[in-house]
């Protein structure tokens, strides 16, 4: 019976989730989308504008007849490009301002002891004051904090001047960008900026709109999200190689099993130090639980698995499934990628779904705003509320055998070290990247490949992502991988030792001896600034540009403004980008057009669609062999 779900999932622990939904009547994001059909074909080309109230206007691409253009006379061009560049800055606007409130953690925990947060990696701090030029002369850590904290904040809008992290890209990619004029100035500007041109009357030339969309993009890799990564390094610590359990089967029986689902790690955080807290966990056994068991969803589960080996409970596909289990007491989100549909879910058991930010409240949740000047107070009373649900719980339960194990945890400095033979240590902050070149060079690998991004009911959940993979360590590319990709990644065990019965010889040789598994967990979407940085370091090292690299990324089933962004600054940093759904441009041959091929002579990197996995896999592996020939490696 639960085999009929083949077609909707890769993952078996899926399976009986979804048919216990039917069974109770509960409708999941995969009847939404059958319900959904046919979908908008204006729309999923992009031809549809809603920009000014004479609109809506839609261009008429399946016959002679027709509008054409826009009542501004607008054109398809336009019209296509305004979208896409919209979406862009919205995504970039989602990882800036995850990265401003580490930013704002930071200071916190220089200046307001309340908070409870703490610098835990004083070296990378230290290191980064240098970078940007802060003497820390005759200063305490904390100072040392307050002042990167708040030169961070200064970049979201300083009125002169280009970000500071620019200036860690090769030399030829600045470059590209002065010419381009894409070089970002101020994460909040540049993000604007793209709002104001593509307002009614303002910006109709489409490359020109995508020169603000890419600026946008760009402040997002190399300003918000690497400042995100950067700093939530410093003060949580820079992962490390940890194994963890993955898949819907980490949830316990027997204990309160509290989800913590969305994005920034100043929650999770302060979560994970209020479940150890001896009064909460007496809590939960006088509730009759065994303990608190914490697992992660999303990004935010990435993150503190990445950093202290919590379970990773699935990816966004299953966020309904999980609380379908029943055994849920509580679903703590923050911000994005958190389905509305959850406080229905949440209705039909026992769950409390508890929203904590104030940018993202759902109708039907719990709403327990976190304070992040008293972070771990406020965590307390959010874990407080799930411990004392366990009572509550209807029985009905059913937690899926399924679940995984896998080595999670690798941040440039452990992918670094591993590589160096220096084994579970990030005590060098960044080492060399020559033994990575070098394997490199002599081909046992023939290049690295990241796989990141969403899930998206256009591609059957997970296989995108796990197809993709096993293909490409077959051909001796690593890959490394972030996001919701990451978690179908090591569901399929391929995150784990014995993975390299999936690779070739190459591969499986370097893998047996530095002890890495073929797929390496890089973290979050924002903790894509860590493969932009790995790119950056290996092209300086090898003396060419990051276009010249036999690399390549793609995002078998993305769908958030978010992966856009991600997509765009990938691209201007010079990688060839696979994606497996389309996005809305369609409509516009011109900008298609540009987008797969005309950015090629710009920035060295375009973007390319192929849904089938085998299919893109060939078409990444031949990109990495010309690159190699170019290289004469
Ligand atoms: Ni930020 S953006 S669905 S959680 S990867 Fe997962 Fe990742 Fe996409 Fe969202
Ligand atoms: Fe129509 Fe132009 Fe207004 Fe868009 S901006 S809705 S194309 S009139």
């Amino acid at each position: 019976m639960s085999e009929d779900f083949k077609c909707l999932s890769c993952d078996k622990a899926n399976y009986k989730l979804i048919e216990k939904a039917k069974n109770e009547k509960i409708e999941t994001v995969w009847d939404r989308a059958e319900a959904m059909q046919p979908q908008c074909g204006f729309g999923e080309m992009g031809l549809c504008c809603t920009n000014c109230s004479m609109g809506p206007c839609r261009i008429v691409k399946v016959s002679e007849d027709g509008p054409k253009k826009g009542i501004c006379g607008a054109d398809e061009d336009t019209i296509a490009a305004r979208n896409l560049a919209r979406s862009i800055a919205a995504g970039s606007s989602a990882h800036s301002d995850h990265g401003r409130d580490i930013a704002h953690a930071l200071y916190n925990a220089a200046k307001n002891p309340e908070s409870g947060y703490k610098v835990k990696n004083p070296e990378k701090l230290i290191s980064l004051a240098k970078e940007w030029g802060i003497s820390t002369e005759n200063l305490d850590i904390k100072d040392i904090a307050a002042k990167v904290a708040e030169t961070a904040l200064q970049e979201f809008g300083k009125p002169f001047g280009h970000l500071r992290f620019v200036d860690r890209a090769p030399e030829d990619r600045i470059d590209i960008w002065k010419k381009m004029n894409v070089v970002p100035r101020a994460i909040d500007r540049d993000i604007v900026e793209v709002l104001h041109s593509t307002h009614i009357g303002c910006d109709a030339d489409y490359r020109n709109i995508m020169v603000a969309a890419t600026r946008a993009a760009l402040s997002d890799g190399w300003g918000g999200s690497m400042i995100g990564t950067e700093l939530s390094d410093i003060l949580f610590g820079v992962p490390e190689p940890h194994e963890i359990e993955a898949n819907l089967g980490v949830f316990k029986e027997d204990e309160v099993n509290l989800v913590i689902h969305g994005h920034e790690p100043t929650l999770s955080e302060a979560i994970l130090v209020a479940v150890n807290d001896p009064e909460l966990v007496e809590l939960a056994k006088k509730q009759g639980a065994e303990g608190i068991n914490l697992v992660g969803m999303c990004c935010t589960g990435n993150e503190i698995a990445m950093r202290h080996g919590i379970p990773m409970a699935g990816n966004f596909f299953q966020q309904e499934l999980a609380i379908i289990t029943g055994a849920v007491d509580a679903m703590v989100v923050d911000v994005q990628c958190i389905m509305p549909a959850l406080s229905q879910v949440a209705k039909c058991y026992h769950t409390k779904l508890i929203t904590t930010s104030p940018k993202a409240k759902i109708p039907g949740a719990i709403h327990m705003q976190f304070n992040e000047e008293e972070a771990i107070e406020s965590a307390k009373k959010i874990v407080r509320e799930a411990v004392s649900n366990f009572k509550n719980r209807r029985g009905n339960i059913l937690i899926p055998q399924e679940k995984s194990k896998g080595f999670v945890g690798y941040s440039n400095e452990a992918i670094i070290n591993a590589l160096d033979g220096v084994a579970n240590s990030v005590a060098h902050p960044m080492g060399t990247v020559k033994p990575l070149a070098d394997a490199i060079k002599s081909g046992v690998l023939r290049g690295a490949a990241a796989i990141v991004g969403c899930n998206n009911h256009k591609v059957l959940h997970d296989k995108g992502h796990e197809e993709l993979a096993k293909e490409l360590i077959k051909n001796d590319v690593l890959v490394v991988t972030t996001g919701c990709g990451a978690y179908a990644c090591i569901k399929e065990g391929l995150m784990s030792k014995e993975a390299t019965k999936f690779c070739g010889k190459g591969l499986a040789t370097v893998c047996e001896l530095v002890k890495i598994p073929p797929v390496l967990h890089m973290g979050s979407c924002v903790d894509i600034s860590r493969i932009l940085l790995l790119l950056s370091e290996l092209a300086k090292f090898m003396n060419v540009d990051i276009k010249d690299l036999p690399a390549a990324g793609a995002a078998p089933e993305w769908m958030s403004e978010k992966a856009l962004s991600i997509g765009t600054y990938v691209v201007a940093s010079g990688v060839y980008t696979m994606l497996g759904v389309a996005p809305q441009v369609t409509g516009s041959e011109n900008l298609t057009r540009f987008l797969t091929d005309d950015i090629k002579d710009i920035y060295g990197g375009c973007f390319d669609i192929e849904a089938n996995p085998q299919k893109a896999a060939e078409k990444i592996i031949d990109h990495i062999e010309k690159k190699r020939k170019s290289l004469n490696i």
